[in-house]
């Protein structure tokens, strides 16, 4: 779906979106799909994912990264994602406010790691790409 076109002013770095669609790795059935986009302060963004496959119960920490899956520093604080809680259907989903700008080109992916004492498994991977704006 493409937005209307928006005023001259606006468009820049705080129109940018970016989108992705989780794929499962390691075995596990974690899909989904996730975005970055400009928060509503400036030098701010907002990352959401939301998953299918998951264990009912279970909680998933994720995070924007930078560099292609499935390594790379967390984009931000890794404070502000809040780990993704899996309901009974399997599903479940996330948001991060992130203290920095949505970038506006790179290699960035998102990435759902098996338990907050299993880091080092990713289940879940996407790369982010830039979807209009
Ligand atoms: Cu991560």
């Amino acid at each position: 779906m493409r937005a209307p076109a928006a005023p001259a002013a606006m468009v820049g770095v705080q129109g940018m979106k970016w989108t992705t669609t989780l794929k499962p790795e390691a075995g596990s059935q974690v899909a989904g799909t996730a975005s970055l986009e400009a928060g509503k302060e400036p030098g701010t963004s907002i990352a959401t994912i939301s998953i299918t496959g998951g264990t009912p119960g279970a909680t998933y920490p994720w995070h924007v990264h930078q560099g292609k899956c499935t390594a790379g520093p967390v984009f931000g604080s890794g404070a502000a994602y809040k780990p993704v809680k899996v309901g009974s259907d399997g599903t479940g989903k996330a948001t991060a406010n992130i203290n920095a700008a949505p970038p506006n080109s790179g290699d960035f992916h998102v990435n759902v790691h098996a338990s907050p004492t299993d880091m080092k498994t990713i289940v879940s991977c996407g790369e982010l790409t830039m979807a209009g704006m």
